[in-house]
């Protein structure tokens, strides 16, 4: 796969909409917290290297990657953001949930995205095993936390054209 070792977060700042006066929301499932505060941490160094003032980034935890949903959906209600970051790591375990809690996750942030006029970014990871999910969030591979701001600065742009 061409993308097999490969960082995946490197970006070119030139590239990037002006995020100086942009608000943003990131809602962080504790399940799994090692990963997720590692993508929380590349989801924040991103938007203030970006210029995005670190008081127009807000915070809110939720107890897993289930409840990203409401958690992103309350942002988006009360928070006045341009765009909200979802962030959570789902490991495959020896039961389906797996594969229940990813399912249910990406229909609640896509439902969001198609409800509210602001977007909604998947920061979820879905591994197999934990050193995967290392890999994905601050290791060889990257960190989709910056990812998905990156994704944030550009779709909350692209939201502007309302
Ligand atoms: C229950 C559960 C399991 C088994 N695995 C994960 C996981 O790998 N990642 C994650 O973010 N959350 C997990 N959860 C918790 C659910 O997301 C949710 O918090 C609970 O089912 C309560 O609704």
């Amino acid at each position: 796969m061409a993308t097999a070792h490969k960082n995946l977060s490197a970006y070119d700042p030139e590239q990037l909409p002006d995020a100086r006066n942009m608000r943003f929301g990131i809602v962080v499932a504790q399940w799994n917290k090692e990963i997720t505060e590692a993508l929380f941490e590349g989801a924040y160094k991103t938007l203030i290297d970006n210029g995005v003032d670190q008081k127009n980034i807000i915070r809110m935890d939720v107890p897993g990657s289930f409840e990203l949903t409401f958690g992103a959906k309350l942002m988006l209600e009360t928070a006045n953001v341009d765009a909200v970051i979802a962030l959570g790591c789902i490991i495959r375990g020896e039961t389906p949930h797996f594969e229940y809690i990813s399912q249910a996750v990406t229909h609640g942030l896509t439902e969001l995205n198609l409800k509210y006029d602001k977007p909604v970014i998947f920061g979820v990871l879905t591994t197999y095993s934990l050193e995967q999910a290392r890999d994905r969030a601050g290791g060889k591979y990257g960190n989709k936390g910056a990812e998905a701001a990156i994704a944030a600065i550009q779709m909350a742009d692209l939201s502007r054209l309302r």
